[in-house]
Protein backbone atom coordinates (compact mmCIF):
# COMPACT_ATOMS: atom_id res chain seq x y z
CA UNK A 1 0.00 0.00 0.00
CA UNK A 2 1.55 3.75 -1.10
CA UNK A 3 1.85 5.47 1.79
CA UNK A 4 2.76 9.14 0.62
CA UNK A 5 -0.48 10.93 1.57
CA UNK A 6 -1.34 13.73 3.24
CA UNK A 7 -4.14 13.80 5.80
CA UNK A 8 -6.26 17.29 6.23
CA UNK A 9 -7.68 16.76 9.68
CA UNK A 10 -10.72 19.55 9.55
CA UNK A 11 -12.74 20.95 7.04
CA UNK A 12 -12.79 24.89 8.17
CA UNK A 13 -11.33 27.35 6.02
CA UNK A 14 -8.14 25.88 7.29
CA UNK A 15 -8.59 22.58 6.35
CA UNK A 16 -9.81 23.74 2.95
CA UNK A 17 -6.86 25.63 2.29
CA UNK A 18 -4.59 23.02 3.27
CA UNK A 19 -6.15 20.77 0.68
CA UNK A 20 -6.07 23.41 -2.32
CA UNK A 21 -2.32 23.76 -1.39
CA UNK A 22 -1.89 20.03 -1.41
CA UNK A 23 -3.79 19.35 -5.02
CA UNK A 24 -2.13 22.26 -6.32
CA UNK A 25 0.94 20.85 -5.47
CA UNK A 26 0.33 17.44 -6.79
CA UNK A 27 0.21 15.66 -3.08
CA UNK A 28 -2.09 13.09 -2.62
CA UNK A 29 -4.65 14.02 -0.06
CA UNK A 30 -7.34 12.82 1.80
CA UNK A 31 -9.88 14.91 4.50
CA UNK A 32 -11.27 13.69 7.46
CA UNK A 33 -14.35 15.82 8.81
CA UNK A 34 -16.58 14.99 11.45
CA UNK A 35 -19.67 16.79 10.87
CA UNK A 36 -21.56 17.76 7.30
CA UNK A 37 -24.07 19.83 7.46
CA UNK A 38 -25.38 23.20 5.47
CA UNK A 39 -22.43 25.11 6.97
CA UNK A 40 -19.86 23.49 5.46
CA UNK A 41 -21.50 21.84 1.97
CA UNK A 42 -20.10 24.15 -0.43
CA UNK A 43 -16.38 23.68 1.40
CA UNK A 44 -17.18 19.38 0.28
CA UNK A 45 -18.40 20.11 -2.95
CA UNK A 46 -14.93 22.06 -3.56
CA UNK A 47 -13.53 18.69 -1.99
CA UNK A 48 -15.59 16.53 -5.05
CA UNK A 49 -14.45 19.08 -7.62
CA UNK A 50 -10.91 18.50 -6.56
CA UNK A 51 -11.46 14.69 -6.51
CA UNK A 52 -10.30 14.85 -3.25
CA UNK A 53 -11.69 11.28 -0.92
CA UNK A 54 -13.15 12.65 2.44
CA UNK A 55 -14.82 11.36 5.24
CA UNK A 56 -17.37 12.74 7.70
CA UNK A 57 -16.67 11.31 10.91
CA UNK A 58 -13.00 10.92 12.14
CA UNK A 59 -11.82 7.62 11.20
CA UNK A 60 -8.67 5.43 10.71
CA UNK A 61 -9.64 4.76 7.00
CA UNK A 62 -6.81 7.05 5.68
CA UNK A 63 -4.26 6.25 8.48
CA UNK A 64 -2.61 3.59 6.17
CA UNK A 65 -2.32 6.16 3.02
CA UNK A 66 -0.56 8.61 4.88
CA UNK A 67 2.66 9.78 6.07
CA UNK A 68 1.89 12.79 7.60
CA UNK A 69 -1.16 14.73 9.12
CA UNK A 70 -2.53 18.84 9.02
CA UNK A 71 -4.26 19.70 11.56
CA UNK A 72 -6.56 22.58 12.25
CA UNK A 73 -6.42 24.98 14.61
CA UNK A 74 -9.43 24.64 16.25
CA UNK A 75 -8.90 21.01 17.47
CA UNK A 76 -6.57 20.60 20.79
CA UNK A 77 -3.77 17.84 19.92
CA UNK A 78 -5.05 16.61 22.83
CA UNK A 79 -8.33 15.24 21.60
CA UNK A 80 -9.01 11.45 21.34
CA UNK A 81 -8.64 11.41 17.75
CA UNK A 82 -5.49 13.29 17.63
CA UNK A 83 -3.56 11.19 19.93
CA UNK A 84 -4.72 8.17 17.86
CA UNK A 85 -3.42 9.95 14.39
CA UNK A 86 -0.43 10.03 16.26
CA UNK A 87 0.79 6.90 16.62
CA UNK A 88 0.18 6.26 12.99
CA UNK A 89 2.00 9.48 11.21
CA UNK A 90 3.78 13.11 11.95
CA UNK A 91 1.64 15.89 12.70
CA UNK A 92 1.72 19.71 11.85
CA UNK A 93 -0.43 22.73 11.95
CA UNK A 94 -2.09 24.32 8.80
CA UNK A 95 0.37 27.09 9.23
CA UNK A 96 3.52 25.27 9.42
CA UNK A 97 2.33 23.28 6.37
CA UNK A 98 1.84 26.48 4.62
CA UNK A 99 5.25 27.61 5.70
CA UNK A 100 7.36 24.56 4.35
CA UNK A 101 5.42 24.89 1.29
CA UNK A 102 6.08 28.54 1.01
CA UNK A 103 7.29 30.15 -3.00
CA UNK A 104 10.76 31.77 -2.38
CA UNK A 105 11.25 35.24 -2.19
CA UNK A 106 8.31 36.17 0.39
CA UNK A 107 9.09 38.06 3.43
CA UNK A 108 6.37 36.91 6.47
CA UNK A 109 5.58 39.59 9.27
CA UNK A 110 4.11 37.26 12.14
CA UNK A 111 2.01 38.87 14.63
CA UNK A 112 0.67 37.40 17.98
CA UNK A 113 -0.25 38.59 21.34
CA UNK A 114 -3.54 38.21 22.94
CA UNK A 115 -5.28 41.38 21.93
CA UNK A 116 -4.98 44.19 19.03
CA UNK A 117 -3.36 41.26 16.99
CA UNK A 118 -5.68 42.02 13.66
CA UNK A 119 -5.38 45.43 14.04
CA UNK A 120 -1.96 45.35 13.99
CA UNK A 121 -1.92 43.33 11.51
CA UNK A 122 -3.96 45.15 8.85
CA UNK A 123 -2.04 48.16 9.95
CA UNK A 124 1.04 46.72 8.58
CA UNK A 125 0.07 45.81 5.76
CA UNK A 126 -1.83 49.56 5.30
CA UNK A 127 2.03 50.97 6.04
CA UNK A 128 3.50 48.28 3.40
CA UNK A 129 1.18 49.46 0.30
CA UNK A 130 1.69 52.98 1.75
CA UNK A 131 5.38 52.34 0.47
CA UNK A 132 4.90 51.02 -2.57
CA UNK A 133 4.81 47.13 -1.73
CA UNK A 134 2.38 44.57 -2.32
CA UNK A 135 1.15 42.58 1.00
CA UNK A 136 -1.38 40.71 2.14
CA UNK A 137 -3.26 40.03 5.72
CA UNK A 138 -3.39 36.37 6.40
CA UNK A 139 -3.74 33.89 8.91
CA UNK A 140 -5.78 33.86 12.24
CA UNK A 141 -7.43 36.87 10.92
CA UNK A 142 -9.42 34.55 9.03
CA UNK A 143 -7.40 33.81 5.67
CA UNK A 144 -5.33 31.00 6.18
CA UNK A 145 -1.73 31.02 4.45
CA UNK A 146 -2.04 27.91 2.88
CA UNK A 147 -4.50 29.82 0.32
CA UNK A 148 -1.27 32.76 -0.08
CA UNK A 149 1.28 29.96 -0.57
CA UNK A 150 2.61 30.90 -4.08
CA UNK A 151 0.72 34.52 -4.74
CA UNK A 152 2.23 37.72 -6.18
CA UNK A 153 2.54 39.30 -2.81
CA UNK A 154 5.72 40.46 -1.43
CA UNK A 155 4.54 40.27 2.34
CA UNK A 156 2.56 38.47 4.30
CA UNK A 157 1.09 40.15 7.68
CA UNK A 158 0.05 36.67 8.88
CA UNK A 159 -1.81 37.09 12.58
CA UNK A 160 -1.02 33.86 14.54
CA UNK A 161 -2.68 32.34 17.53
CA UNK A 162 -1.34 30.12 20.02
CA UNK A 163 -3.40 27.36 18.73
CA UNK A 164 -1.51 27.50 15.44
CA UNK A 165 2.01 28.18 17.53
CA UNK A 166 1.39 24.79 18.73
CA UNK A 167 1.49 22.88 16.11
CA UNK A 168 4.68 24.65 14.13
CA UNK A 169 8.19 22.62 13.40
CA UNK A 170 10.21 24.98 11.13
CA UNK A 171 7.71 28.29 10.83
CA UNK A 172 10.02 31.10 10.74
CA UNK A 173 9.00 34.88 9.94
CA UNK A 174 11.60 37.42 9.18
CA UNK A 175 10.12 39.55 11.38
CA UNK A 176 7.30 39.05 14.89
CA UNK A 177 5.41 40.80 16.66
CA UNK A 178 4.14 40.23 20.31
CA UNK A 179 1.49 42.64 21.04
CA UNK A 180 0.78 41.75 24.59
CA UNK A 181 -0.04 38.87 26.85
CA UNK A 182 -2.64 38.57 29.49
CA UNK A 183 -4.77 35.67 29.87
CA UNK A 184 -7.32 34.13 27.26
CA UNK A 185 -8.45 30.60 25.96
CA UNK A 186 -6.77 28.74 29.58
CA UNK A 187 -9.14 26.14 28.92
CA UNK A 188 -7.02 24.73 26.61
CA UNK A 189 -3.97 25.05 28.15
CA UNK A 190 -5.13 23.32 31.74
CA UNK A 191 -6.02 26.50 33.34
CA UNK A 192 -2.07 27.57 32.84
CA UNK A 193 -1.03 30.83 31.88
CA UNK A 194 2.65 29.88 31.99
CA UNK A 195 1.54 27.24 29.39
CA UNK A 196 -0.18 29.62 27.03
CA UNK A 197 2.17 32.47 27.44
CA UNK A 198 5.37 29.71 26.34
CA UNK A 199 3.00 29.07 23.34
CA UNK A 200 2.93 32.33 22.32
CA UNK A 201 6.77 32.77 22.83
CA UNK A 202 7.27 30.12 20.05
CA UNK A 203 6.69 32.86 17.50
CA UNK A 204 10.45 33.41 18.02
CA UNK A 205 11.81 29.81 18.61
CA UNK A 206 13.29 29.09 15.23
CA UNK A 207 14.26 32.93 13.89
CA UNK A 208 17.66 33.52 13.97
CA UNK A 209 20.27 36.78 14.54
CA UNK A 210 19.15 38.04 11.18
CA UNK A 211 15.52 38.62 12.89
CA UNK A 212 13.34 41.15 14.56
CA UNK A 213 11.66 40.45 17.29
CA UNK A 214 9.10 42.99 18.07
CA UNK A 215 8.15 43.39 21.81
CA UNK A 216 5.54 45.27 23.72
CA UNK A 217 8.21 47.38 25.76
CA UNK A 218 5.81 47.06 29.22
CA UNK A 219 5.93 43.73 29.90
CA UNK A 220 8.69 43.30 31.86
CA UNK A 221 8.56 39.20 31.56
CA UNK A 222 7.86 38.75 28.36
CA UNK A 223 11.54 41.19 27.59
CA UNK A 224 13.40 38.74 29.82
CA UNK A 225 11.37 35.45 28.05
CA UNK A 226 12.55 36.66 25.14
CA UNK A 227 16.06 37.36 26.09
CA UNK A 228 16.68 33.39 26.00
CA UNK A 229 15.87 33.64 21.56
CA UNK A 230 18.19 34.42 19.03
CA UNK A 231 16.78 37.31 17.00
CA UNK A 232 16.89 41.62 17.66
CA UNK A 233 15.13 42.88 19.88
CA UNK A 234 13.15 46.37 19.23
CA UNK A 235 10.61 47.25 22.12
CA UNK A 236 7.14 49.91 21.53
CA UNK A 237 5.93 51.50 24.72
CA UNK A 238 3.83 54.59 24.87
CA UNK A 239 6.45 56.33 27.31
CA UNK A 240 9.83 56.52 29.06
CA UNK A 241 11.65 53.87 26.12
CA UNK A 242 15.66 53.68 26.93
CA UNK A 243 16.49 50.64 24.04
CA UNK A 244 15.64 51.26 19.90
CA UNK A 245 12.02 50.92 19.23
CA UNK A 246 9.24 53.40 18.98
CA UNK A 247 7.51 55.72 22.00
CA UNK A 248 5.55 58.65 22.13
CA UNK A 249 7.62 61.83 23.11
CA UNK A 250 6.34 65.23 23.16
CA UNK A 251 3.16 64.44 21.67
CA UNK A 252 4.73 62.48 18.71
CA UNK A 253 4.91 59.13 17.94
CA UNK A 254 8.99 58.56 17.41
CA UNK A 255 11.16 55.55 16.21
CA UNK A 256 14.30 55.85 17.89
CA UNK A 257 17.42 52.91 17.03
CA UNK A 258 20.84 53.84 18.36
CA UNK A 259 20.75 57.36 19.25
CA UNK A 260 19.18 59.13 16.85
CA UNK A 261 15.14 59.68 17.10
CA UNK A 262 13.03 59.98 14.21
CA UNK A 263 9.53 62.02 14.28
CA UNK A 264 7.25 60.16 12.67
CA UNK A 265 3.30 61.45 13.22
CA UNK A 266 1.50 63.86 15.98
CA UNK A 267 -0.49 61.26 17.98
CA UNK A 268 -3.43 63.76 17.53
CA UNK A 269 -3.57 62.91 14.35
CA UNK A 270 -3.85 59.31 14.13
CA UNK A 271 -7.38 58.25 13.02
CA UNK A 272 -6.84 54.90 15.36
CA UNK A 273 -8.95 56.06 19.05
CA UNK A 274 -7.88 54.73 22.03
CA UNK A 275 -4.82 54.58 24.20
CA UNK A 276 -4.29 50.59 22.99
CA UNK A 277 -4.77 51.56 19.45
CA UNK A 278 -1.77 53.93 20.10
CA UNK A 279 0.21 50.71 21.48
CA UNK A 280 -0.57 49.11 18.16
CA UNK A 281 0.43 52.17 16.10
CA UNK A 282 3.74 51.82 17.69
CA UNK A 283 3.99 48.11 17.39
CA UNK A 284 3.39 48.44 13.57
CA UNK A 285 5.85 51.04 12.87
CA UNK A 286 8.50 49.10 14.81
CA UNK A 287 7.88 46.18 12.77
CA UNK A 288 7.93 48.25 9.03
CA UNK A 289 11.15 50.38 9.48
CA UNK A 290 13.77 48.48 8.10
CA UNK A 291 11.67 48.32 5.08
CA UNK A 292 10.30 51.93 5.16
CA UNK A 293 11.21 54.04 1.39
CA UNK A 294 9.55 57.34 2.10
CA UNK A 295 9.05 58.64 5.39
CA UNK A 296 6.11 61.13 4.50
CA UNK A 297 4.36 58.34 3.42
CA UNK A 298 4.52 56.22 6.24
CA UNK A 299 3.25 59.47 8.03
CA UNK A 300 0.21 59.60 5.97
CA UNK A 301 -0.55 55.80 5.62
CA UNK A 302 -0.28 55.85 9.47
CA UNK A 303 -3.10 58.99 9.91
CA UNK A 304 -5.20 57.42 7.62
CA UNK A 305 -5.75 54.01 8.80
CA UNK A 306 -9.54 53.86 9.92
CA UNK A 307 -9.32 50.55 12.06
CA UNK A 308 -11.29 47.45 11.45
CA UNK A 309 -14.65 46.41 11.32
CA UNK A 310 -15.72 44.56 14.64
CA UNK A 311 -13.02 46.07 16.40
CA UNK A 312 -13.78 49.39 18.18
CA UNK A 313 -16.13 50.47 15.06
CA UNK A 314 -18.55 53.15 15.14
CA UNK A 315 -21.39 51.81 13.90
CA UNK A 316 -23.46 55.26 13.73
CA UNK A 317 -25.21 57.66 16.09
CA UNK A 318 -28.88 57.74 16.95
CA UNK A 319 -30.40 61.03 18.83
CA UNK A 320 -26.78 61.80 20.24
CA UNK A 321 -25.92 58.16 21.17
CA UNK A 322 -23.31 56.37 19.11
CA UNK A 323 -23.11 52.96 18.70
CA UNK A 324 -19.37 50.88 18.95
CA UNK A 325 -19.14 47.57 17.96
CA UNK A 326 -16.32 46.04 19.40
CA UNK A 327 -18.12 41.74 19.23
CA UNK A 328 -13.78 40.99 18.51
CA UNK A 329 -13.89 41.66 22.04
CA UNK A 330 -13.71 38.09 23.06
CA UNK A 331 -11.85 37.83 26.29
CA UNK A 332 -11.72 39.89 29.70
CA UNK A 333 -8.50 42.03 29.09
CA UNK A 334 -9.97 42.94 25.30
CA UNK A 335 -13.01 44.62 27.02
CA UNK A 336 -11.18 46.00 29.70
CA UNK A 337 -9.44 48.47 27.26
CA UNK A 338 -12.71 49.08 25.31
CA UNK A 339 -13.79 50.51 27.89
CA UNK A 340 -11.04 52.87 28.32
CA UNK A 341 -11.29 54.12 24.47
CA UNK A 342 -13.49 56.73 25.32
CA UNK A 343 -12.19 59.13 28.15
CA UNK A 344 -15.07 61.41 30.14
CA UNK A 345 -18.03 59.20 28.01
CA UNK A 346 -20.24 57.21 29.71
CA UNK A 347 -20.78 53.40 28.06
CA UNK A 348 -23.78 51.38 28.37
CA UNK A 349 -22.21 47.62 27.98
CA UNK A 350 -23.60 44.39 26.17
CA UNK A 351 -21.64 42.17 27.86
CA UNK A 352 -21.93 38.52 27.30
CA UNK A 353 -21.48 35.20 25.21
CA UNK A 354 -20.10 31.76 25.06
CA UNK A 355 -18.24 30.88 28.65
CA UNK A 356 -16.76 27.61 27.39
CA UNK A 357 -13.28 29.52 28.54
CA UNK A 358 -15.02 29.90 32.10
CA UNK A 359 -13.18 33.32 32.08
CA UNK A 360 -12.81 35.34 35.26
CA UNK A 361 -14.84 38.21 35.00
CA UNK A 362 -14.25 40.40 38.13
CA UNK A 363 -11.40 42.37 36.95
CA UNK A 364 -13.84 43.97 34.86
CA UNK A 365 -16.27 45.25 38.06
CA UNK A 366 -13.46 48.56 38.61
CA UNK A 367 -13.94 49.75 35.35
CA UNK A 368 -17.39 49.07 34.96
CA UNK A 369 -18.09 50.95 38.29
CA UNK A 370 -16.01 53.70 36.79
CA UNK A 371 -17.45 54.05 32.80
CA UNK A 372 -20.49 52.17 32.70
CA UNK A 373 -24.13 54.02 33.20
CA UNK A 374 -25.40 50.44 33.01
CA UNK A 375 -24.33 46.69 31.57
CA UNK A 376 -27.27 45.11 29.56
CA UNK A 377 -26.09 41.08 29.54
CA UNK A 378 -26.33 38.51 26.70
CA UNK A 379 -25.58 34.73 26.27
CA UNK A 380 -24.21 31.84 27.85
CA UNK A 381 -22.37 34.13 30.58
CA UNK A 382 -25.00 35.67 32.04
CA UNK A 383 -25.81 33.55 35.40
CA UNK A 384 -21.92 33.98 36.28
CA UNK A 385 -21.74 37.50 35.91
CA UNK A 386 -25.08 38.38 37.21
CA UNK A 387 -24.25 38.15 40.47
CA UNK A 388 -20.68 39.99 40.24
CA UNK A 389 -22.74 42.71 39.30
CA UNK A 390 -25.98 42.47 41.89
CA UNK A 391 -22.97 42.21 44.20
CA UNK A 392 -21.31 45.62 43.51
CA UNK A 393 -24.55 47.11 42.85
CA UNK A 394 -24.04 47.82 39.12
CA UNK A 395 -27.33 48.19 37.45
CA UNK A 396 -27.83 45.62 34.89
CA UNK A 397 -30.67 43.86 32.85
CA UNK A 398 -30.83 40.17 31.21
CA UNK A 399 -31.83 39.80 27.71
CA UNK A 400 -32.26 37.07 25.22
CA UNK A 401 -31.52 38.01 22.27
CA UNK A 402 -29.22 40.90 19.84
CA UNK A 403 -32.68 42.85 19.23
CA UNK A 404 -33.35 42.78 23.02
CA UNK A 405 -30.02 43.71 24.18
CA UNK A 406 -29.57 46.82 21.12
CA UNK A 407 -33.31 47.64 22.18
CA UNK A 408 -32.40 47.90 25.78
CA UNK A 409 -29.31 49.87 25.43
CA UNK A 410 -30.99 52.47 23.37
CA UNK A 411 -33.60 53.35 25.86
CA UNK A 412 -31.16 52.68 28.57
CA UNK A 413 -28.58 55.06 27.15
CA UNK A 414 -28.90 58.84 27.45
CA UNK A 415 -27.78 61.67 24.73
CA UNK A 416 -23.61 61.79 25.03
CA UNK A 417 -23.62 58.16 25.99
CA UNK A 418 -22.43 55.08 23.89
CA UNK A 419 -24.23 52.10 23.94
CA UNK A 420 -20.79 49.54 23.53
CA UNK A 421 -20.85 45.71 22.10
CA UNK A 422 -17.73 44.50 23.72
CA UNK A 423 -18.56 40.91 25.34
CA UNK A 424 -15.66 39.62 26.65
CA UNK A 425 -16.55 36.18 25.40
CA UNK A 426 -16.92 34.15 22.47
CA UNK A 427 -19.72 34.18 20.35
CA UNK A 428 -20.56 30.34 19.59
CA UNK A 429 -23.55 30.63 21.79
CA UNK A 430 -25.44 32.19 19.60
CA UNK A 431 -23.40 33.23 16.53
CA UNK A 432 -20.52 30.85 14.61
CA UNK A 433 -18.31 33.80 14.97
CA UNK A 434 -17.39 37.18 15.81
CA UNK A 435 -18.14 38.47 12.39
CA UNK A 436 -21.74 36.97 12.48
CA UNK A 437 -22.36 38.74 15.99
CA UNK A 438 -20.99 41.91 15.17
CA UNK A 439 -23.19 42.25 12.05
CA UNK A 440 -26.51 41.42 13.67
CA UNK A 441 -25.41 44.13 16.22
CA UNK A 442 -24.88 46.43 13.12
CA UNK A 443 -28.13 45.02 11.01
CA UNK A 444 -29.96 45.48 14.68
CA UNK A 445 -28.61 48.85 15.54
CA UNK A 446 -29.64 50.37 11.49
CA UNK A 447 -33.20 49.28 12.28
CA UNK A 448 -33.37 51.62 15.32
CA UNK A 449 -34.00 54.88 13.26
CA UNK A 450 -31.88 57.25 11.27
CA UNK A 451 -28.41 56.66 11.42
CA UNK A 452 -25.67 60.06 11.25
N1 LIG B 1 -13.40 18.99 13.74
C1 LIG B 1 -13.16 17.66 13.48
N2 LIG B 1 -12.86 16.85 14.54
C2 LIG B 1 -12.76 17.32 15.82
C3 LIG B 1 -12.99 18.68 16.06
C4 LIG B 1 -13.30 19.49 14.98
O1 LIG B 1 -13.26 17.18 12.34
O2 LIG B 1 -12.49 16.52 16.71
C5 LIG B 1 -13.69 19.87 12.60
C6 LIG B 1 -14.72 20.95 12.88
O3 LIG B 1 -16.02 20.49 12.63
C7 LIG B 1 -14.25 22.08 11.94
C8 LIG B 1 -12.76 21.85 11.83
O4 LIG B 1 -12.50 20.56 12.32
O5 LIG B 1 -14.88 21.97 10.67
C9 LIG B 1 -11.94 22.79 12.73
O6 LIG B 1 -11.78 23.98 12.14
P1 LIG B 1 -11.17 25.18 12.98
O7 LIG B 1 -11.91 25.31 14.28
O8 LIG B 1 -9.71 25.08 13.07
O9 LIG B 1 -11.67 26.42 12.12
P2 LIG B 1 -11.16 27.09 10.77
O10 LIG B 1 -12.39 27.45 10.02
O11 LIG B 1 -10.12 26.32 10.07
O12 LIG B 1 -10.59 28.48 11.38
C10 LIG B 1 -9.29 28.52 11.94
C11 LIG B 1 -9.29 29.41 13.18
N3 LIG B 1 -10.22 28.86 14.17
C12 LIG B 1 -9.78 28.56 15.41
O13 LIG B 1 -8.64 28.67 15.76
C13 LIG B 1 -10.82 28.05 16.37
C14 LIG B 1 -9.72 30.82 12.80
O14 LIG B 1 -9.57 31.66 13.94
C15 LIG B 1 -8.79 31.34 11.71
O15 LIG B 1 -9.29 32.60 11.27
C16 LIG B 1 -8.74 30.38 10.53
O16 LIG B 1 -8.39 29.06 10.99
C17 LIG B 1 -7.70 30.79 9.48
O17 LIG B 1 -6.40 30.73 9.96
C18 LIG B 1 -10.77 32.01 14.60
C19 LIG B 1 -10.54 32.03 16.10
O18 LIG B 1 -11.52 32.08 16.84
C20 LIG B 1 -11.18 33.41 14.17
N4 LIG B 1 -9.29 32.00 16.58
C21 LIG B 1 -8.99 32.08 17.98
C22 LIG B 1 -8.91 33.53 18.43
O19 LIG B 1 -8.65 34.40 17.59
O20 LIG B 1 -9.08 33.79 19.64
C23 LIG B 1 -7.65 31.41 18.24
Amino acid sequence: MNRDGVLIIGLGVSGLAAARLARKKKMTVYVTEHRRHAANEERFRELEQLGIPFETENTQRFFPLCRQAVLSPGIPVSSPYIREVKEHMALIGELEFAFQNMAPGKTIIAVTGTNGKSTTVRLIQALLEGQGYTAASVGNIGLPLSDYFDGPEEFLVCEVSSYQLETIVTFKPQTAVITNITPDHLDRYENSFERYFKTKLRIAENMDSSGRLVLNGEDDRLKKAASDYAPRTFLFRLEGLKEQGTTVTKGYICYQDGSAQEKILRVKDLALPGRHNLENALAAVTAVMPFVRSQKRLSQSLADFPGIEHRLEQVCEINGILFVNDSKGTNVDSTRKALTAFPGKKVVLILGGDDAKKSDFSPLIPLIRKNCASVILLGETTPRIAPLLEKEKVAFVKTGSMKEAVDRGFKAARKGEIVLLSPAAASFDLYSDFEERGRDFKEKVFQLGECV
